[in-house]
């Protein structure tokens, strides 16, 4: 049987299930091709709960149900993470917000930069690797390919390659050109880049005239800005710019975009200004020129669990003001910024459930914990970020252990329609065949080939934007940044525990040190790192103190966790 991984990644891969639930890669899949990463290679291997329990005892998920019945009231908390990216993960929403809850919006991922490409592009759409495949030059801005975007790197092969990161990552160590940007100096770095490109006069002034809105702002902007203070914050200086323009200068070129960039208060308008620069270019709607981000993968579609409820910023959270708190297929006490805050909030919090399928750090501070089913035992549907292939997830198996969002929210009491016709209704609205496949609508021309989203239908370029961060002392401390990990997926699975630190600091590797963020303070045991600048240290997702000083803060727009925006101080090794 095929089904599809449920994971939040880019790759959404196409998976064959054996008679022994054994997981294969589908090989015919015209983008996943059959290879599978160790996360789902191994997904039997790692322990489930198996049983409900209620304060550490166990009960009939029945009792657990009623539970959470008995409990709601007006001040109660819906909290959704990313654990699964089953369209049907959204159905158990509609009973909370029919019962008055407050429903946590935003994310923890890729909303502020999602929200600037919305102003200047109108929807965010994704670039799929077989478009990739058409270009002479790819750019990898802050993004771990190698690690979260697998499938794209055989659409790499022959490409000149640049990446721009601070870390040199696998992909970079491939790289014709890696630029070690500054932490935070992304934006910096993209009007750099578009003043230097205006002075080699590199605009495409058809395409700006015919298909771009605002563009004499946006350079008389970029323009004004001091050329010492956009090489000062982005670290990079008009020689390598100059390196950069010159091996994109009339060549087809595919941007792919992480979410390195945009962890940040502003990270709107990072991704604003990425687009302005490619946009000035002229590389948008043509074949083998684009920009690919996580894109908004239900644009198009069907809406099928929309509610009316209060929202509250998901980031910022503050669960010490609820009765009863729902978190379903997440674990913020691990992946929010500010864990501390979290952890109290969630102490403070009258009753936690937890739903979901592995104990976590979240799952240990739950007074109520439901086993959630697999991907497996449940049917679905998955649309991916990273190309434009439906995935249909039907059910595999009938397990015993664990419910479904679907049987959950029909529990508690409210009136659904079947499965299926959720279903059936979500792919009708915004499907299309091709070679027996299921893709959406939205990808049958080049993304932007026609039209751009916006009401003007036309790129709208930025002109100002607003930087007001002070860090304690911008020369001092370390800036700390996060990626993700070959064998989690966030915090799932198998995680990695050392803070990676750069050589200059000359600490030994294991040897413990306490940092602080001027507020809080966590110990951690040292890796050295010869991939980092002298001014970064750097955490994986899923380190079991990820977030102990990352900020208690929202981005500016898109109501997205800043990772990035503080520095660190080493008190005491
Ligand atoms: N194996 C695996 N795959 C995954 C995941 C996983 O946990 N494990 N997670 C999935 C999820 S939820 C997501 S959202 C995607 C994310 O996939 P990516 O977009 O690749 O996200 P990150 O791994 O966070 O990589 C961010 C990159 O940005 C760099 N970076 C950090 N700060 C900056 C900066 O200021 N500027 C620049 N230019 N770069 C910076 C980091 O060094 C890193 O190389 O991956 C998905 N895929
Ligand atoms: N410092 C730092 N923190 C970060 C990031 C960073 O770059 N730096 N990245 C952020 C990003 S991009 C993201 S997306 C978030 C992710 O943060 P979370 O959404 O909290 O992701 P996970 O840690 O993967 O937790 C997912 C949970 O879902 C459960 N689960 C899996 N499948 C199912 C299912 O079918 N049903 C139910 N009910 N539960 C299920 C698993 O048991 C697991 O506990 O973290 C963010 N946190
Ligand atoms: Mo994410």
């Amino acid at each position: 049987m095929i089904t599809t991984c449920p994971l939040d990644c880019f790759d959404s891969c196409s998976i064959e299930v054996g008679d022994d639930l054994k997981l294969k890669g589908e090989k015919s899949h015209p983008i996943t091709k059959g290879y599978l990463c160790p996360n789902m290679n191994n997904f039997h291997k790692f322990p489930r709960i198996e049983k409900a329990t209620l304060h550490g005892a166990e009960v009939s998920i029945d009792e657990a149900i009623k539970t959470i019945q008995e409990k709601i009231d007006s001040k109660s908390l819906y909290f959704k993470g990313s654990g699964n990216l089953g369209v049907m993960q959204g159905v158990t929403k509609l009973f909370f917000a029919q019962k008055g809850a407050d429903i946590a919006k935003g994310s923890l991922c890729e909303d502020a930069g999602a929200y600037g490409i919305e102003e200047g592009r109108g929807a965010s759409l994704s670039w799929s690797p077989q478009r990739v495949k058409e270009s002479d030059v790819v750019v990898v801005w802050g993004q771990n390919t190698s690690v979260t975007n697998s499938h794209v790197l055989p659409s790499l092969k022959g490409k000149k390659l640049i990446v721009i990161d601070p870390y040199r990552s696998d992909i970079a160590k491939k790289a014709d050109l890696h630029v070690q940007v500054k932490p935070r100096g992304d934006i910096y770095l993209a009007m750099l880049l578009s003043r230097m490109a205006y002075m080699d006069q590199m605009d495409d002034e058809e395409f700006i005239e015919e298909r771009t809105e605002n563009f004499d702002y946006f350079i008389d902007f970029v323009n004004s800005k001091p050329f010492v203070m956009l090489e000062d914050r982005s670290g990079i200086d008009a020689m390598e710019v100059d390196k950069i323009l010159s091996m994109i200068k009339g060549k087809k070129v595919s941007f792919l975009v992480g979410l390195g960039v945009q962890k940040y208060s502003f990270g709107h308008s990072v991704l604003r200004a990425i687009d302005s620069f490619v946009a000035m270019l002229g590389l948008f709607g043509k074949e083998g020129c684009g920009v690919s981000y996580i894109a908004d993968s239900a644009y198009g579609f069907k809406s099928m669990f929309s509610i009316k409820s209060n929202r509250v910023c998901l980031p910022i959270v503050d669960f010490g003001n609820y009765d009863l708190v729902f978190i379903q297929g997440g674990n913020p006490a691990n992946q929010m910024p500010c864990t501390p805050k979290v952890k109290e909030g969630l102490e403070k919090a009258r009753f936690v459930v937890y739903f979901g399928l592995h104990e976590n750090e979240t799952s240990k501070m739950a007074d109520l914990i439901i086993p959630a089913k697999t991907f497996l035992e449940k049917d679905d549907m998955k649309l991916a970020y990273g190309h434009e292939y439906i995935g249909l997830m039907p059910k595999v198996y009938e397990s015993k252990i664990g419910i479904s969002e679907y049987d959950l929210c029909k529990k508690l009491g409210y009136d659904l329609k079947s499965e299926q016709e959720y279903l059936d209704e979500m792919l009708q609205s915004n499907c299309l065949e091709k070679d027996g496949r299921y893709i959406s609508k939205t990808y049958e021309d080049i993304p932007y080939e026609k039209e751009f989203y916006t009401d003007s239908g036309k790129f709208e370029f930025f002109d100002d934007f607003y930087d007001d961060y002070e860090a304690p002392d911008i020369n001092e401390g370390f800036y700390l940044i996060s990626m993700k990990y070959i064998k989690t997926l966030n915090s799932q699975f198998q995680t990695e525990q050392f803070l990676h630190v750069p050589l200059c600091l000359g600490l030994q590797d294991n040897q413990t040190i306490k940092l602080t963020n001027g507020t809080y303070e966590c110990e951690y045991v040292v890796k050295n790192d010869e991939n980092l600048r002298d001014d970064c240290m750097m955490l994986h997702s899923g380190n079991k103190n990820a977030n102990m000083l990352t900020p208690h803060a929202k981005s500016e727009e898109g109501d997205a966790a800043t990772f990035g925006e503080m520095k660190c101080q080493i008190v005491s090794s």
